[in-house]
């Protein structure tokens, strides 16, 4: 295993301890554990307003109405944005028509070097239904908090550098909500069928 996954399964393990932290404190905090109503993991996600790689402004309001996944990453990724991108392009491809009512998005977490143009030009790679987000490096850092995604730049031994990041796919309901990390290692089919089901 090379030292890079370690870092990304260390990222993904605290993100998970900490959601089930959450998750715990919620039900004791609710003083039983069958608690009625939906546990507060929910407060994952809210508004934001970044730049697609068209230029156009995209906000949490367009996505009204869709389900939606989200993704965090960086166009020079060497592995694990690639490899999500290209899963979640074949999930899109098995929706057939119904692509069209989900979202998929894919914001960089390095906004200075990823520009719209970077951004169209790395998507042409992908399936046309994907959307990259840039913005200020203000405005990507509060959708990345809202989210709770870790990202870190990592100089390299050759110069340079690399990002650490947070590699969770977010599955969002069509009123923005959280509804869980979304598995990729599954057959497309019953990955495209699960998104299908919050259509
Ligand atoms: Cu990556």
């Amino acid at each position: 295993m090379t030292s890079r996954s370690v870092r990304i399964l260390l990222v993904a393990g605290a993100f998970l301890a900490g959601l089930v932290l959450c998750f715990a404190v919620v039900l004791l905090a609710s003083g039983r554990f069958s608690a009625p109503s939906v546990p507060q993991i929910a407060a994952i996600g809210g508004p934001f307003s970044l730049t697609d790689q068209n230029g156009r402004t995209v906000t949490d309001r367009d996505l009204k109405g869709h389900p939606f996944l989200v993704f965090f990453g960086f166009t020079h990724c060497p592995d694990v944005c690639p490899t999500t991108l290209f899963d979640v392009s074949e999930i899109l491809r098995a929706l057939g028509p119904d692509a069209d009512r989900v979202r998929a998005l894919f914001v960089t977490v390095v906004p200075e070097r990823d520009t719209s143009q970077t951004l169209k030009d790395y998507l042409s790679s992908f399936d046309p239904h994907l959307t990259a987000l840039t913005g200020d490096p203000e405005a990507v850092a509060a959708v990345a908090k809202a989210y709770r995604v870790y990202y870190k730049k990592v100089p390299l031994a050759e110069g340079g550098y690399t990002m650490d990041h947070t590699a969770i796919v977010y599955l969002m309901n069509k009123d923005g909500k959280f509804v869980s990390p979304f598995n990729l290692k599954r057959p497309t089919e019953a990955a495209a069928a699960d998104l299908r089901k919050h259509i």
